[in-house]
């Protein structure tokens, strides 16, 4: 079996499994473990990558771009690209048809054992594109039985298709709600196209709002997990959003996704060329900080494009476009199997150890908070190196615990097995505010480097799990080494 994302041999291979007694863990939204959860729930989310920060460890997500249209405008957009209520805009995917969508599936899911969940998240709406979204489900359905069903929508055709949605198993469906008050929606939304006609202003904005909730409530009654990403706008949502908090969690939703604004005057949008500008990473962490204790927060979302394939943290759809993909592929289930049977026994080794981590930091007296970025490819260790690494997860060390807060996008260091300097100085600029980066291995050079900018960088954890890793260079640094001993 070769897997084209995580090598499962490299897992199975990696060294140093902590190992220790139980102590509880804690429950930080997404990350909650079986414990912390109703099994019932936990069945739906614990392949999912979007849905469980625990899952997105091991498993792979695909989308297939077979819904094109649209029935809103939204002011962040511009129809040439992706849909970018779940995408980064200025990336344009290969549009399918359901029967090449069927095609690209069979041919990922016998390639990427971790492949778990196939979602539609456009390039425009997937209930805009009913017909298609619906008969590609279909027609994956019967291929691949096992395979969970996702859908993202901006949410003004939902009620329309919620038994439909509930009759095909389609467990999880996002919900793009940028505002629960008309007049902040206005400025987000310039017309939407409903009941045969195009509306404008407050009018197409209240219409919108109030089918976003109906439609949230209509899935949960019917114990659908509903995620709803809201696009962070300094100075036009951002001091909103916390209501809009509020009210998605009275209706049940089950995990909320401030996704910072991505605006560039050369992706054409109105947003892009009217100079309104995203949140710094800060500004979203702040917000995030000031919603926890409402709706659960997702704060691993890579904002992924319409034909993301793989791991959250990398993107292997350009290894399966259509020109790529043999005529036929024979299906065997076996691989895929195999891999959940691996991840479950692996995941009560890393419970264990994740446990230990936190009675460690736990056992620190002062309220010190530090942030650490982790090179992984993956398996929840540290497993990548410096140079290789095109994202650092980010986790906050403290007494409360280690948590997921974000990751930091960078171009890889090292071509061809050479360290490339200009890539140096941006990636210690995404690094700002990081106390120590862990990775596989590094180099004198980058670690000089990063040294000079503050930042400690040690490959003395390789292949460690993350939180145990974490768990040893915090207790290290203050003063609990001995926790470890
Ligand atoms: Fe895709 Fe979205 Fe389903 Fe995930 S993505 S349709 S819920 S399977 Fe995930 Fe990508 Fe973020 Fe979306 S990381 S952009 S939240
Ligand atoms: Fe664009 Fe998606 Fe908004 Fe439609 S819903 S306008 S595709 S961002």
């Amino acid at each position: 079996m070769s897997s084209q994302i995580v090598s499962l041999d490299s897992l199975m291979a990696s060294p140093s499994r902590a190992r220790g007694g139980c102590a509880s863990s804690t429950s930080c939204g997404s990350s909650a473990l079986p414990a912390d959860i109703e099994p019932a729930v936990w069945e739906k989310i614990k392949d999912h990558p979007c849905y469980s920060e625990e899952a997105h460890h091991y498993f792979a997500r695909m989308h297939v771009a077979v819904a094109p249209a649209c029935n809103i405008q939204c002011n962040y957009c511009n129809r040439k690209y992706d849909c970018s209520n779940e995408s980064r805009p200025g990336v344009v995917s290969e549009r399918l048809t359901p029967d090449e969508a069927l095609r690209k599936v069979v041919a990922v899911a016998a390639a990427v054992p971790e492949l778990s969940v196939l979602g539609i998240a456009g390039p425009g709406d997937a209930l805009a594109n009913w017909k298609n979204t619906r008969a590609t489900f279909e027609a994956v359905r019967k291929a691949i039985p096992d395979i969970k069903f996702c859908i993202s929508t901006n949410g003004l055709a939902l009620p329309d298709h919620v038994d439909e949605i509930a009759d095909m198993a389609i467990d999880h469906v996002t919900i793009t709600i940028n505002a629960v008050d008309p007049e902040i929606g206005a400025k987000i939304y310039p017309w939407i196209f409903f009941d045969h006609k195009r509306r404008t202003g407050p009018e197409a904005a209240t219409i919108l709002l109030e089918r976003q909730m109906r439609g949230l409530e209509m899935l949960t009654a019917r114990s659908i997990l509903v995620k709803v990403n809201s696009v962070m706008i300094p100075g036009i949502n951002d001091d909103h959003l916390p209501e809009v908090n509020r009210a998605v969690r009275a209706r049940g939703a089950f995990l909320h996704n401030i996704m910072p604004l991505i605006s560039d005057p050369a992706h054409g949008t109105h947003f892009g060329l009217t100079g309104q500008r995203g949140p710094t990473p800060a500004e979203l962490k702040t917000l995030q900080d000031r919603l926890d204790g409402g709706a659960k927060l997702m704060r691993h979302c890579r904002q992924c494009r319409a034909d993301a394939i793989g791991l959250l943290g990398e993107d292997r759809g350009q290894d399966f476009t259509l020109e790529k993909l043999p005529e036929t592929v024979a299906y065997d289930p076996a691989p895929r199997q195999a891999y959940r049977a691996f991840v479950a026994a692996e995941r009560g080794d890393r419970d264990a150890a994740r446990d230990d981590a936190l009675r460690s930091v736990g056992a620190v007296a002062d309220d010190v908070r530090v942030l650490v970025a982790v090179a992984t490819k993956g398996g929840a260790r540290v497993n990548e190196h410096f140079g290789h690494a095109r994202e650092f997860q980010v986790f906050e060390a403290g007494p409360q615990g280690i948590v997921l807060v974000g990751h930091r996008k960078v171009d890889a260091y090292c071509m061809g097995g050479f360290g490339e300097d200009a890539t140096l100085g941006p990636t210690i600029a995404a690094l700002t505010g990081i106390d120590t980066v862990l990775c596989a291995k590094v180099g004198d050079c980058p670690r000089e480097a990063l040294l000079d900018a503050g930042i400690t960088v040690t490959d003395a954890h390789a292949y460690d799990y993350i939180e145990t890793a974490i768990g040893k260079v915090y207790a290290e640094r203050f003063g609990r080494a001995s926790a470890y001993a």
